[in-house]
């Protein structure tokens, strides 16, 4: 699909939003996070997945002016949230980066922006990365220990994908990790296959204690995978079992009712 062309029209006519997805405590059912994920409402195709048009922005480079709208969005957001509910309602927030933003010489200024214009301190804002977006080069180390340096968390997303997860946490200020989906898949169900998949749950959960980084279970899709997450050493989960992504307004809602 062309939608390269159309992207630039749909920045300009605020065709894009975003929704969140709640990050939830495994132990009391509590919103501790949001992940901030963007939609385009495109006007005649209707509701566009990123999936089909991030990799169009990323090759005409309107990646960088979309991710500076997620990103300040996603500031603005968290920053009305922490004042309407107080520094324990949801505690961090934060949107997908792509490589293209990590490479972009204006990254860090447009960061500092976004947190400066929307008032939001930098230890709430986490910004998602995943492991082929950090791999390579100076440069990119050099903007991952400036943001670490001003507070900023930075989560390894996909967790398990990579090609060298491992060695990259040695270089890598992360803070949190996010299991991927794939080692959540099956879990629950004790035959072969899955029994792999909890010994690498565990393992990167032992992990993560070592290094003392947090974890994410993500894409958790039943109850059976919450509770054998939570064995396995998972305090935090994400998935559609626990809340799917939504509106700014729906989880202004369920915030109030947590209350
Ligand atoms: O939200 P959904 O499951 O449709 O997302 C599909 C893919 O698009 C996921 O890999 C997700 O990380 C990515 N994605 C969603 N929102 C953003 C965004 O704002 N920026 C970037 N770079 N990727 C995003
Ligand atoms: O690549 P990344 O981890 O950023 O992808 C996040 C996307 O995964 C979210 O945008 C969301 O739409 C999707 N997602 C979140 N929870 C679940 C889930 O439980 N099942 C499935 N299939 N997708 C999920
Ligand atoms: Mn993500
Ligand atoms: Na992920």
């Amino acid at each position: 699909i062309q939608l390269g062309g159309e992207l630039r029209r749909a920045l300009d006519e605020d065709e894009l939003h975003l929704v969140y997805q709640p990050i939830v405590s495994l132990e009391d059912g509590r919103i501790v996070g949001v992940e901030s994920l963007v939609r385009w409402n495109h006007p005649t195709r209707g509701l566009v997945s990123p999936a089909d048009f991030i990799p169009a922005a990323e090759r005409t480079g309107l990646i960088i002016p979309l991710g500076r709208f997620v990103l300040r969005e996603t500031c603005r957001q968290m920053a009305a949230w922490l004042a309407e509910f107080g520094p324990d309602a949801v505690q961090k927030a934060g949107p997908n980066v792509s490589a293209h933003q990590l490479h972009d010489p204006g990254f860090v200024a447009d960061v500092v922006a976004a947190l400066a214009d929307s008032g939001l301190p930098a230890d709430r804002l986490v910004l998602e990365l995943t492991e082929s977006a950090v791999l390579r080069g100076q440069q990119v180390s050099r903007t991952l220990h400036d943001l670490d340096a001003m507070g900023i968390k930075l989560a390894l997303d996909d967790f398990g994908t990579g090609e060298s997860s491992l060695s990259l946490l040695r270089s890598f200020p992360a803070a949190i990790i996010k299991l991927d989906k794939s080692f959540v898949d099956g879990i629950e169900d004790d035959t072969a296959d899955p029994v792999a998949r909890q010994a690498v749950a565990r393992a990167v959960s032992q992990l993560a204690q070592a290094l003392r980084l947090d974890t994410v279970a993500e894409g958790i899709e039943n109850q059976g995978q919450a509770d054998r997450l939570r064995e396995l050493g998972y305090t935090l989960g994400q998935g559609f079992h626990l809340a799917r992504p939504m509106p700014a307004a729906q989880l202004t809602a369920l915030l109030a009712a947590q209350r």
